[in-house]
């Protein structure tokens, strides 16, 4: 079990053979340089290797017309004049002949030049042409999706080329052939026989082909968030925009969030997956997550013009892991800068494999633009999903796009050599960040575990290590005084254990740790552990505090900790940095508390290291708090210390899976938020919006965008 990753060299050999500045980006290298990363980084060598098969006629038919899959197959009997006329007819669209000479490129010796199996209806297999490689991109995804389903794999990604999400049932379109992603779900559902599968397209980029193939089709959920300006990008869709929704049975399956600016960035991508996607998501319940992972969004692409970090992509992918138990399948679109995009794999690629992402850099506050695409598409698809509902105050906006016979013109494309430049330029901004990440290793210990003698028989899930040291006894001693709950030997005992956890975790030896307390000793462990973490030079500290624990009251509000009490009497936010909420009854509304309220404070305040704490009344169900565990790992780069009461081996072992990068368990089809809950939720957001810029899903008033920059609480990295 684990990752699997699928390729095959044969995928490289499609190229651009004529003039056409539109099409050349994509290009082999873009295979080449993603897996050589891979490699140089280790993650390949961590992955279960698989080499691609070629989807068969049949599969391909799941999707694509006879007449259509005859056409790509005629096209191997073509020469270049030919398929370059053929090519136009298509818009954005090239194929490559069979037996054209190999360009003097670098082969890359790989792990998949296994021999293809025999092309059975197709005839004689022709390795060079377009159809090869496009049937080795859908038919790698396939394999990808039946390891996954067969439990060979936990997850994985498919490299491949052609890429598909543009593709249609008889049109080629944007340099996609076949439609890997589409046939892939089309293909779960008839040979796995599953009901629901969530598709994202992460891609910069509309997948109009995928919307079209499944618009009426209730079991599959595609979301896209795309480059759009008001229907001024490529490509240039009235279609694309928030209000289309699915048609028929499938009205409230197609979300569309169209970007109306360039220049989107982390926050954004992060408050769009919080906020529109992650509720939707968990309200269908998929069994099977496939993202359209195309990289042409990240910083310096040529194409996309935003502004993501390759970091974010870890993010993402942590983010849908905890959706179908884990069941995940990245399968590759665009991605046009080739260093960027092989950094943007490889996070992708360490997030499947259950490493802790790296921090996300920058100023987490999301631009107007974006919070009012939000709104829209919230607004758009609110009489579909109960979890929507009944939470937003700002009035929706009107429809800000004309009609598409009102728009002006598209701008002709932007030549190479500018795109380029402009694509150097954003990437030498970005390399100071870059390097900042680097300088920042992952620890050699993911996750350590700190028992009582009381657990002492737990067995633990495998790869996370127990963890006995302990400070030593005097410095306990003196950390323990002011607190009576502490003097008890075993209580002293677990103490020492936690402040040599706490070390490891700042001092980077440690990724993450679970530490059991005696009963009644959690609260002033609690206290000791978060001064220690100040003491270690924490400059914030997010402490999550799950049922009845006690804010220790000379805790400072200067914004170095921020206390989110779970489980709290009522309501409140006592400051920006003391908040309370009580404890959702249904899984709906803890969905809506950890989704809108959690981690929009988590991913805002940017901290060093996050203490989540289990009091001696959680009220949670485990696989609640393991799910909460799991979604904490991200904000502050994987950095989480958990404390429980002993005697509870089913939550500690759930913490320690989740801790340690497995999927939660599923949560099931969830029950809608009580009235009470949602409206407790609605008013702590209220009053601390201002503040706290993550947890918007409205611009406030269209003239207050100015005004409130700056306003929020601005971490210093
Ligand atoms: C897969 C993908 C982009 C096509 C751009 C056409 N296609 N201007 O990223
Ligand atoms: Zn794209």
């Amino acid at each position: 079990m684990g990752t699997a990753l699928v390729y095959h060299e044969d995928m490289t050999v499609a190229r651009l053979l004529w003039d056409d500045p539109e099409c050349e980006m994509e290009c082999p290298e873009r295979l080449t340089v993603a897996l050589e990363q891979l490699q140089r980084r280790g993650l390949e060598q961590r992955c279960l290797r698989l080499a691609a098969r070629e989807a068969s006629e049949a599969e391909l038919g799941l999707v694509h017309s006879p007449e259509y899959v005859a056409m790509v197959r005629g096209t191997q009997s073509l020469g270049k004049g030919e398929l370059q006329a053929l090519s136009g007819q298509y818009d954005t669209v090239y194929f490559h002949p069979v037996g054209a000479p190999q360009p003097a490129f670098t082969k890359l010796h790989t792990p998949c030049s296994m021999p293809l199996p025999s092309t059975g209806s197709f005839g004689t297999p022709t390795p060079q042409s377009t159809f090869h490689c496009a049937r080795l991109a859908a038919g790698a995804t396939l394999q990808l999706v039946d390891a996954v389903l067969t439990g060979a794999a936990h997850n994985g990604l498919a490299l491949v080329r052609p890429p598909g999400h543009h593709s249609q049932r008889t049109a080629a379109n944007g340099f996609c052939v076949f439609n890997n992603v589409a046939i892939a779900a089309e293909y779960a559902k008839q040979k796995h026989g599953l009901h629901r599968i969530l598709i994202v397209d992460w891609d910069v980029h509309h997948g109009q082909g995928t919307q079209y193939i499944f618009e009426d089709d209730p079991s599959v959920l595609y979301f896209s968030w795309h480059r759009y300006e008001h229907g001024r990008f490529w490509p240039y869709l009235r279609e694309s925009d928030a209000d289309e929704v699915g048609r028929g049975h499938g009205r409230g399956f197609t979300v569309n969030l169209p970007w109306n600016q360039v220049g989107m960035g982390n926050a954004d991508y992060v408050a769009a997956f919080l906020h529109v996607l992650l509720p939707l998501a968990f309200e269908f319940d998929p069994e099977l997550v496939l993202i359209s992972a195309g990289f042409d969004s990240v910083i310096g692409d040529p194409e996309g013009q935003m502004r993501v970090t390759p970091e974010c992509f870890a993010h993402l992918t942590q983010l849908l892991l905890v959706l179908a138990r884990g069941r995940v399948c990245a399968v590759l679109e665009g991605g046009y800068h080739l260093e960027l995009l092989a950094e943007s794999v490889c996070m992708t690629v360490q997030a499947l494999l259950g490493d802790p992402a790296p921090p996300l850099l920058g100023a987490m506050v999301p631009c107007g633009s974006a919070l009012e695409s939000i709104q829209r598409v919230r607004a758009a698809q609110a009489p579909h999903w109960t979890s929507l509902q009944h939470q937003d105050m700002a009035p929706v906006l009107s429809p800000s796009i004309g009609s598409p016979e009102a728009r002006p013109p598209p701008p002709p494309p932007a030549g190479a050599e500018y795109m380029v430049a402009a694509a150097a330029e954003a990437v030498e901004a970005l390399r100071a960040l870059l390097d900042q990440l680097r300088l920042r290793p992952l620890p050699p210990v993911r996750t350590a575990i700190a028992l009582t003698s009381t657990d002492a028989a737990l067995v633990l899930p495998p790869g996370v290590l127990h963890q006995e040291g302990s400070a030593p006894r005097e410095e306990t001693e003196a950390w323990a005084r002011p607190h009576e709950a502490l003097v008890r030997n075993e209580a002293l005992t677990a103490l020492g254990k936690v402040l040599n956890l706490m070390d490891g975790i700042l001092g980077g030896q440690v990724s993450s740790g679970i530490a059991a307390t005696p009963a009644l000793a959690t609260a002033a462990t609690l206290d000791v552990a978060i001064r220690r973490g100040l003491y270690l030079g924490a400059q914030r500290l997010l402490c999550v505090a799950v049922g009845q624990l006690q804010r220790p009251p000379h805790l400072s509000d200067d914004g170095r900790i921020l206390w989110l009490d779970i489980g709290g009497p009522e309501a409140a936010a006592l400051s920006m940095f003391h908040i309370s909420v009580p404890l959702p009854g249904a899984t709906g509304g803890l969905l809506n508390c950890v989704l809108g309220l959690v981690l929009p404070l988590a991913y805002g305040f940017q901290p060093d290291v996050v203490l989540v704490a289990l009091g001696p009344a959680p009220g949670l169900h485990d696989s609640h708090s393991a799910l909460l565990a799991s979604m904490l790992r991200g904000p502050a780069g994987g950095r989480v210390l958990a404390l429980v009461q002993e005697s509870k081996p089913q939550l500690t072992g759930a913490l320690a899976r989740a801790l340690h990068g497995e999927a939660p368990p599923s949560l099931g089809p969830c029950s809608a938020a009580s009235p009470e809950d949602t409206q407790a939720l609605k008013h702590l957001r209220e009053q601390l919006e201002p503040k706290w810029r993550m947890l918007q899903v409205a611009v406030t008033s269209p003239g207050s965008l100015q005004s409130a920059e700056g306003e929020q609480f601005a971490p210093q990295n």
